[in-house]
């Protein structure tokens, strides 16, 4: 069953957007109503376009109360960012069904994704294929452990592009660039802007963005959204910094 959309969806506003967008990335082990109540307070609504909600690894965080919390305080979407099959919830507003391109583990290129369909048909969530693709950050990453794959090497930017232009090719409507939680070195932007000379359809960048200036550099190197996690929850004044560039 496919829900029918009376508004446009999650894929279509990031699809339409003009401007360089921001996602604020919600690891449901490291937050709880009370923190998610600060960050809402200091979020202007009109510049932050999505709470991303996930993790590579969750041991106490529950993802339901995570969304609960989100809705109740703001009215921005809930877009989830499953580490796997276990994080998905039907009281968000889209998922990023991710293909993890980058690596060669049938497990994350579609074995999760089998186990997870009948279940997505079921509660008509808006599922957006992505194709994710992790990038060596110069240190081990719990994705790059749990997903059992080798990051894209960080000077290697033309084999970042054809990646990204494989996945667009197959029909993946988002590209998700991402050097990894808390990862000491982002994204190069030498890779940014190969990946954007080859494929049409929307780049997300994340990990390891912690000032305004570096998010700044992402996109004007191309990043079309950018995901920033680890620097508001370690900061959430960190938020009123990036206002001025979003
Ligand atoms: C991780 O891209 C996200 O998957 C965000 O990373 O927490 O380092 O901002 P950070």
């Amino acid at each position: 069953m496919r829900r029918n959309y009376t508004t446009m969806t999650i894929l279509e506003q990031i699809q339409s957007k003009k401007t360089p967008g921001l996602a604020i990335l919600i690891d449901p082990d490291k937050t709880d109503s009370r923190k998610i109540q600060d960050l809402t307070n200091k979020i202007d609504t009109l510049k932050v376009d999505f709470f991303f909600v996930g993790g590579s690894h969750i041991t106490t965080g529950n993802i339901n109360e995570t969304i609960n919390s989100l809705k109740s305080q703001s009215k921005l979407p809930v877009v989830l960012f499953p580490g796997s099959v276990l994080q998905i919830a039907d009281k968000a507003d889209a998922v990023l069904f991710l293909s993890l391109i980058s690596g060669r583990n049938p497990e994350y290129l579609i074995g999760q994704h089998v186990i997870a369909a009948p279940y997505l048909d079921k509660i008509s969530l808006e599922t957006i294929p992505t194709g994710y693709m992790l990038v060596d950050s110069g240190q081990s990453t719990t994705a790059s452990y749990m997903s059992n794959t080798i990051p894209l090497p960080i000077d290697k930017p033309a084999l970042a592009a054809s990646t990204a232009l494989a996945g667009e090719l197959l029909g993946l409507k988002l590209i998700y660039a991402d050097a990894g939680s808390g990862a000491k070195n982002s994204i190069p932007d030498e890779m940014i802007k190969a990946i954007k000379e080859k494929v049409s359809i929307p780049l997300i960048v994340g990990g390891g963005i912690r000032s305004a200036k570096t998010a700044q550099e992402k996109i004007d190197a191309g990043a079309d959204l950018i995901v920033i996690g680890n620097a508001i929850e370690d900061n959430p004044s960190f938020i009123n910094e990036l206002m001025s560039i979003f």
